[in-house]
């Protein structure tokens, strides 16, 4: 058996039940095996793969909390601390009902890949909770976020663990949770990203993964003689990441016509209005039927198993924005067959590895989430810096910033896939570049 075989032979064996975890490795060691069979005695007499896709350290914990009933509840909390080879441990935290370890596991082994991508000094890391903050008033949501810091604030700080947002983890929740932080430790400084603007937060944060997307997307088209002017884009999702790939999609010129949540999903054929959406999404936290019943142009449709949901409707780029494995086998077919040519990721691993293989069999542009969806952990590295130097850039500075990060990892992935003899692989040419960099600092530092 090939090392890169053993290799996930083994993480199968060792990590059962965590399909997600096995799935984002799998991918990563496919893209691999031209770059480690080519040196595959040094790799292997150093444990290279192993030590990688073993995570530094785990931090598994209980978060008991009152509600407004009075009720005592508890939660499980998690951070996994990937890889800290280039930087220190950075990467969000997603407070979700589906929270297990193996979901964490897959994200943060993904954000080791992604952050090396970024060019920046960050290592990856990621965490969460089974808390669902759906539904819970701001006080409960406070009295988790308490409780959640009151033990993760003895494994992160500054220069060794910074978390962010993702799902279920917006502003109120970060700002809760660096209020404890604050409290607990009675140091002032960013250990938390994706804070408020007037307690060391960065401008174009909010913005950034979107906007990200959007300008990887359209330097990949450039690239290969297209443009989003004028194109009509399917999105999935109606949150952070998608609010603003939808915002900036517009600005671009392009026209995107769908948007979905956890209970249904929207096509709005004159185009979605951005600011009922916000309305919707971020002011109200309700669900989606509500931008339909204001919006006559907009048809709802309840969300249904086994159906294709935003990626029936015909376009010409698809952005997954919401979950993983969103997007399926049979969705690809249905987006081929309509004539999309372009895939760009807003979540992390929202296509599966069916569905991507389909995609890039059949010609479709295709671009993973490590790479179209890292403008949002570039620019939390953007705050980092500007958290150390005490100052604040301005929002034009930091998007031209995020806007020439994108660019340049665009490039990049594109040159590895041309240099593996990949071309057009971006899948492939990710992997490789994000990996190369953290393998030679791990190799650099020794066996540790
Ligand atoms: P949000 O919580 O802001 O939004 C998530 C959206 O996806 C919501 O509309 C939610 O629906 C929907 N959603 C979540 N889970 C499911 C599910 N199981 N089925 C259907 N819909 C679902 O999260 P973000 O926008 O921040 O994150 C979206 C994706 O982007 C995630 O994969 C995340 O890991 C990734 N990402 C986020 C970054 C960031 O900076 N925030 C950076 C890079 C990647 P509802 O409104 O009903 O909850
Ligand atoms: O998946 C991701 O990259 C994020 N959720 C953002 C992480 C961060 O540290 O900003």
């Amino acid at each position: 058996m090939s090392y890169v075989d053993d290799v996930y032979a083994k993480i199968v064996e060792k990590n059962p039940a965590q399909p997600e975890f096995h799935q984002a490795v799998k991918e990563v060691l496919e893209s691999l095996r031209v770059v480690i069979e080519a040196n595959e005695e040094e790799y292997k007499k150093e444990a290279l793969l192993e030590r990688l896709t073993t995570p530094e350290r785990i931090i598994q914990f209980r978060v008991p909390w009152v509600d407004d009933a009075g009720q005592v509840q508890v939660n499980n909390g998690y951070r996994v601390q990937f890889n800290s080879a280039i930087g220190p441990y950075k990467g969000g935290l997603r407070f979700h009902p589906s929270v297990n370890l193996g979901i964490i596991k897959f994200l943060g082994f993904e954000q080791i890949f992604k952050n090396s991508l970024t060019g920046l000094p960050i290592g990856g890391g990621k965490g969460g909770c089974d808390f669902d903050p759906k539904g819970k008033s701001d006080r409960e949501v406070m009295a988790f976020c308490q409780s959640f810091m009151t033990e993760l604030y003895r494994h992160i700080g500054a220069d060794t663990d910074v978390p962010a947002g993702d799902i279920g983890v917006g502003g109120r929740e970060i700002g809760f949770l660096y209020g404890q932080y604050k409290r607990i430790r009675n140091i002032y400084e960013g250990v938390l990203t994706g804070k408020g603007l007037t307690y060391g937060g960065s401008l174009a944060r909010t913005e950034a993964t979107g906007y990200g997307l959007l300008y990887l997307t359209a330097e990949m088209l450039k690239c290969n003689g297209k443009d989003i002017k004028d194109k009509t884009i399917c999105v999935s999702g109606a949150g952070n990441v998608a609010i603003y790939a939808i915002q900036k999609a517009q600005q671009l010129g392009g026209k995107p016509v769908t948007c979905s949540d956890s209970t249904g999903w929207i096509y709005d054929p004159e185009g979605i209005n951005v600011a009922l959406l916000k309305e919707v999404k971020e002011v109200k936290r309700a669900r989606l039927s509500e931008y339909a019943a204001k919006r006559p142009s907009a048809e709802y449709h309840e969300k249904k198993n086994g159906e294709h949901g935003v990626w029936s409707i015909k376009c010409d780029v698809a952005l997954p924005c919401a979950t993983q494995n969103e997007l399926d086998l049979e969705d690809a077919k249905a987006l081929v067959a309509n004539g999309c040519f372009a895939v760009a990721e807003g979540a992390n691993m929202p296509t599966t590895l069916e569905a991507t293989e389909y995609l890039q069999k059949n010609g479709v542009l295709f671009c993973p989430g490590k790479a179209s969806n890292a403008g949002g952990v570039a620019t939390s590295a953007l705050e980092m810096s500007q958290n150390s130097e005490r100052l604040s850039w301005t929002f034009e500075e930091v998007d031209a910033k995020l806007q020439g990060i994108m660019v340049n990892i665009f490039h990049n992935l594109d040159d590895a896939a041309k240099k593996y003899g990949m071309e057009g692989n971006y899948v492939a040419g990710a992997n490789i570049a994000g990996f190369l960099k953290v393998a030679e600092a791990m190799k650099a530092q020794g066996i540790v």
